[in-house]
């Protein structure tokens, strides 16, 4: 995948913040289920089901050590952060959420963690508050502060911004929602490859990853909740696998985790999830972290220096995501033309458009990297940008 051209150029991925790409032993585990032991799990006593069952519930095991949950119970596998949050806003907002109540997100956020709780704040006639971003793009936690009151009931924020790439002071917002009572969702997308995840040193009540994001394949993720919380809510969604007894009259729900795991899951993928984890295991987070903080310092310096760029984003904590503008030149066409050198990055409002305006932009060049990443790829990307800045201007 990454040693190929592209409209005749070596390729230079840096669009890992939307998806990472996947190593051969992710890619193995995926054949491997299709060619040696596909087979419903939970259901059938013969060996091929009770193979993939223990592969699947296996990887449930691995991803409860990478969190440090307390209980494999509480890792559910969903397809992603998105339906994670939708999960938990359809169901422990449905069982808690009453009129008059406040929600808490922050300016930072994907459209994955602002939508579906406006969904539940207009169902409910709650309200939703937004913790500001300073120009730096930091959480402005004095101004946090101030939202928090006995109404605060959920407060919902990234661990890193996908788009700026800031890293948040998440224990402090747990410990500041919890003096208020309030439970603590932490969207994870962008931390899973990058920072160190304790749910138990973090005490937060949900965190959700994307395993796409995480050398993994698409289309699965865990939510991670607290069992005393996870227990009192209700369904998700109803169907095979998630209940006890069905009659016609009642219908009794099965323990945790598989109470919210309707259907047929998604077996290959959380097979391969997991040894996306191994991967990361392997390597070790804090290695992988700190060659891409390398990168970062390096994007940043070189790209910091060309005329007309902004950053955009400048936390004093951030993962591996460079952000910026070009004065006079629109994101698009920038991404178009480093496109056409073989280089990919991601330009528009990255699925946080309120971010956008609250900076006055309609979007950004996003450079994100990943372990795999070089600096002399990041040369070739400040080598393109110098010509099309040249060329446009
Ligand atoms: N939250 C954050 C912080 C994200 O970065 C993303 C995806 C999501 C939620 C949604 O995750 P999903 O796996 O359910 O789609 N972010 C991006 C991005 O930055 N570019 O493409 C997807």
């Amino acid at each position: 995948m990454l040693h190929q051209k592209v409209n005749g150029r070596d390729l230079v991925y840096f669009d890992n913040a939307a998806t990472s790409q996947k190593p051969q032993v992710v890619i193995e585990s995926l054949v491997n289920y299709y060619k040696g032991y596909n087979a419903n799990i939970h259901r059938g006593i013969h060996t091929l089901a009770e193979k993939a069952t223990k592969a699947y519930e296996q990887a449930r095991l691995i991803a409860k050590t990478f969190v440090n949950a307390n209980s494999e119970k509480e890792i559910i596998f969903v397809r992603g952060v998105s339906e994670a949050i939708n999960l938990v806003a359809a169901s422990y907002g449905k069982a808690h959420i009453k009129q008059g109540d406040e929600i808490i997100i922050s300016g930072l956020e994907h459209h994955s963690n602002i939508v579906p709780w406006q969904i539940l704040c207009e169902e409910k006639k709650a309200a939703l508050k937004v913790i500001p971003v300073t120009d730096e793009g930091e959480l402005d936690i004095e101004a946090f502060k101030k939202l928090l009151s006995n109404r605060t009931k959920i407060v919902s924020v990234d661990h890193a911004s996908n788009s700026l790439g800031t890293i948040n002071p998440i224990k402090t917002v747990i410990d500041l929602a919890h003096a208020h009572g309030a439970v603590v969702l932490i969207d994870g997308a962008q931390a899973g490859a990058h920072l160190e995840i304790d749910v138990q040193s973090l005490d937060c009540d949900f965190y959700c990853l994307s395993s796409h994001k995480m050398y993994g394949p698409t289309g699965t993720g865990i939510l991670y909740g607290k069992k005393e919380l996870l227990e009192k809510m209700p369904p998700y969604q109803g169907g095979g696998e998630m209940i006890k007894d069905v009659t016609f009259e009642k219908t009794t729900y099965n323990d945790l985790p598989y109470k919210f795991e309707a259907g047929t899951p998604n077996i290959a993928d959380v097979i391969a999830f997991g040894q996306a984890i191994e991967f990361i295991n392997g390597l070790s987070k804090e290695v992988m972290a700190a060659h891409e903080h390398e990168l970062l310092l390096y994007a940043t310096e070189k790209v910091s220096a060309l005329p007309a760029v902004k950053l955009i984003g400048t936390a004093k904590e951030k993962v591996s995501v460079l952000s910026f503008t070009v004065e006079g030149i629109h994101p698009f066409d920038i991404g178009q033309m480093l496109d056409a050198r073989g280089i990919a990055v991601r330009t528009g409002h990255h699925c946080t458009q309120p971010l956008m305006d609250r900076f006055g932009i309609e979007g950004t060049v996003r450079a994100s990297f990943a372990v795999y990443n070089t600096k002399k790829e990041i040369d070739q990307l400040v080598e393109a940008l110098e010509r099309v800045i040249k060329f446009m201007k």
